[in-house]
């Protein structure tokens, strides 16, 4: 998989990548990241890449002709086809684990960080195929929100993560939320560790996980419940957690 971000602050994007499951996964060459700034293909004496809005109000607009540029040598860099540009904006599709699952499988994703008040609708019809959001909030720039996307499908590229840490165990990997994670020690004054998990049970471990991971779905994100079809275990361990809850 390979990563074209377009950004004003190309460090930001280059630096936080550069740590962690992403930075491996860079180094392993599993991961391919290249940066773009929109600022070098600004011809003008102050390499200009903003412009104030038609039709007045506050803050800047970002100007088409430097994103498309960028854009167009980014896709000249690598094999042109397959790739999808997404503009990441609160005007978008939400991002899920589902959204990110479908675009893992592209070869090559080019992602478009905009600052001040947005860019150029223009460019957005024009050369973009997509529009995604992080949520219904808004921060300063997007990459954050690239670099969130990079992450993400970044630990579902097959050798990225270790085994032991294999995203089919993370939360959301099967549309719910994650159970609770305890290490030692065992007791302690904020409390015990549930005694199940000290037994070397494995079936009433999974059990347990299972049922708390339900439950916990069903309190605190009980949307995420009706999207979804249960197993006939499930639905018993959820009825089981219910019961114990209005007790
Ligand atoms: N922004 N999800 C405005 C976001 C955002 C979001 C990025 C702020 C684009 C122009 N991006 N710029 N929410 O708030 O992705």
């Amino acid at each position: 998989m390979h990563f074209d971000v377009v950004s004003l602050f190309p460090e930001m994007v280059s630096g936080a990548a550069g740590y962690g499951v992403t930075g491996k996964a860079i180094e392993k060459g599993l991961v391919g990241l290249s940066v773009w700034n929109p600022r070098d293909y600004a011809h003008d004496r102050h390499k200009t890449v903003d412009d104030r809005p038609y039709g007045g109000g506050p803050g800047m607009v970002m100007k088409y002709q430097p994103l498309l540029d960028a854009v167009n040598d980014a896709k000249r860099s690598q094999q042109p086809d397959g790739a999808k540009v997404v503009y990441l904006s609160p005007q978008g599709r939400l991002i899920t684990q589902a959204l990110l699952q479908d675009a893992s499988t592209s070869p090559r994703l080019i992602l478009i960080a905009g600052r001040y008040e947005g860019i150029d609708e223009r460019f957005i019809e024009h050369a973009c195929d997509d529009e995604w959001s992080l949520g219904d909030y808004v921060i300063s720039g997007g990459e954050l929100a690239a670099l969130i996307v990079i992450d993400a499908i970044s630990r579902l590229i097959p050798g990225v993560l270790g085994d032991e840490e294999s995203a089919k165990q993370d939360s959301h990997a099967d549309g719910l939320l994650d159970c609770p994670h305890y290490t030692r020690p065992e007791r302690s004054e904020l409390g015990n560790v549930p005694e199940v998990l000290l037994g070397g049970n494995h079936a009433a471990i999974r059990r347990w996980r299972m049922k708390q991971a339900l439950g916990r779905t069903w309190v605190r994100r009980p949307d995420l419940l009706e999207k979804r079809e249960l197993s006939a275990e499930q639905d018993a361990l959820l009825k089981e957690f219910r019961n114990e809850v209005v007790k």
